[in-house]
């Protein structure tokens, strides 16, 4: 699937020494370093095409935006793959329901997201992924899963054997009555008679009539969810045998903690032999008016319908890094109403004359970001700026604040 453009990134002064980059990780729960490596391999779980972008989107993906601009920073090169389930039963549902061809629902929505990314100034990932493209890498990897005796049919189904990953249910830390809850919640089907384990997932699921379907080793159907990100991260991160992980870093939102990267992470350990991610890292949710932001729910707000109303989507950034990334927050209009306070203010003092000095501001925003992406408290040493700036202090360069914060934060004033 095609990409979309990139944005480009302001060089960062050598004279600025960048920490090591530490993000809080769900598997350990504590805050751990990125080791230095001149490539990183990341795998972020994309949109299934329908109501995008919305406001949660938007915010996972600035998340790992972050992440990808700092390393960038470094001096490394980040290997960014992004996958789009463009096939699915909630996106078939969704279709269904309004009466559109599926197809052309995905289409004119991986569109909206592209044009919504660029807005938000949000780095492509090099390898962008739709599952109908990666069905012969999904079922390459089934027959890896085969191969390992992982692999069982119902029917004509087939089934991930969950257990045969000693590690199973350690990254997500649920108890078994959980873990069963959140399955049966999202997507998966903990009662069909004939499974071995209620939480073994499918990763090839037959024809079903009135469905698309595509032709297999295994029959005609279409991948399972969870094998679908598994196959395209192995197959466009290509995993370093060097290396003791099989990626970098794994992410998503934290509504996909459990069941889709739990599953995930076992397949590929059975897959490569190694555990799946260095680090596990997962956005907190953004809702509105007291609710989990949600296609199911319908309290969406757009990203397009914001912009159609003439908010700058850089305000609609700086908004979103007004909260910690990994708590879950609300969309409020208080928050859009103090990010545009914030920009007009900070757009203010960088086009005086003389400004306050710029060296520590920056040197701040950089600590703050390596430390698990800190974005409160790098916002906090603009805003200090600003008042320095206000109250006539000289010495500094707004040039190289204003660069910074593209760099860094990815907002170009
Ligand atoms: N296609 C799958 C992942 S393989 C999927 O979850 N698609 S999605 O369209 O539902 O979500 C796309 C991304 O946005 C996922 O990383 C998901 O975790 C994240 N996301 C969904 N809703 C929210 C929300 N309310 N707040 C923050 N992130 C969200
Ligand atoms: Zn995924």
């Amino acid at each position: 699937m095609r990409s979309w453009p990139t944005v480009a990134i302001p060089d960062v002064d050598p004279k600025y020494s960048l920490p090591k980059l530490t993000l809080k990780d769900t598997l350990s729960g504590t805050k751990k370093a990125l080791p230095t490596k001149s490539l990183y391999r990341m795998y972020v779980c994309g949109i299934t095409p329908y109501d995008a972008t919305h406001l949660g989107h938007a915010a996972t993906y600035l998340t790992f935006d972050l992440i990808n601009r700092y390393l960038r920073a470094t001096g490394a090169e980040v290997r960014y793959v992004q996958n789009i389930t463009d096939i699915d039963d909630p996106l078939l549902e969704r279709a269904k329901r309004d009466g559109i061809d599926w197809e052309d629902l995905a289409h004119s929505q991986i569109e909206l997201f592209r044009g919504d990314m660029v807005n938000l100034h949000i780095l492509p990932p090099e390898s962008y992924i739709g599952a109908v493209e990666a069905i012969p890498l999904v079922t390459e990897a089934v027959e890896v899963l085969k191969a390992a005796d992982t692999i069982y049919s119902v029917d004509e189904d087939l089934y991930f054997q969950v257990r045969s990953d000693a590690e199973f249910g350690t990254r997500s830390h649920y108890s078994q009555v959980e873990m069963q809850e959140i399955f049966s919640q999202r997507g998966g089907d903990p009662d069909r008679v004939g499974k071995k384990d209620v939480l073994d997932c499918l990763v090839w699921l037959a024809a079903r009539p009135g469905e698309p379907s595509w032709d297999s080793p295994f029959g005609a159907g279409r991948p399972g969810w969870h094998i679908e990100c598994s196959a395209i991260a192995l197959a466009y991160l290509k995993p370093d045998p060097a290396d003791d992980y099989a990626i970098d870093i794994q992410g998503g939102g934290s509504d996909l903690i459990f069941p889709h990267h739990e599953m995930g992470a076992s397949q590929v350990a059975i897959m490569t032999g190694k555990p799946y991610a260095q680090t596990y890292v997962h956005a907190g949710m953004v809702g509105l008016d007291g609710e989990k932001m949600s296609k199911s729910k319908g309290n969406l707000v757009f990203v397009s319908k914001l912009v159609a109303a003439g908010v700058d989507p850089m305000v609609i950034r700086l908004a979103l890094l007004s909260a910690a990334y990994g708590r879950n927050r609300m969309w409020t209009d208080a928050v859009l109403a103090e990010a545009t306070a914030r920009m007009a203010r900070l757009q203010s003092a960088l086009s005086r004359n003389e400004v306050a000095p710029t060296k520590e501001c920056i040197a701040l925003i950089i600590a703050s970001l390596a430390d698990n992406l800190d974005t409160v408290r790098a916002l906090k040493a603009i805003d200090s700026w600003i008042e320095q700036t206000e109250s006539g202090l000289t010495g500094g360069s707004s040039g190289e604040l204003s660069r910074a914060i593209d760099t860094f934060l990815g907002i170009a004033i």
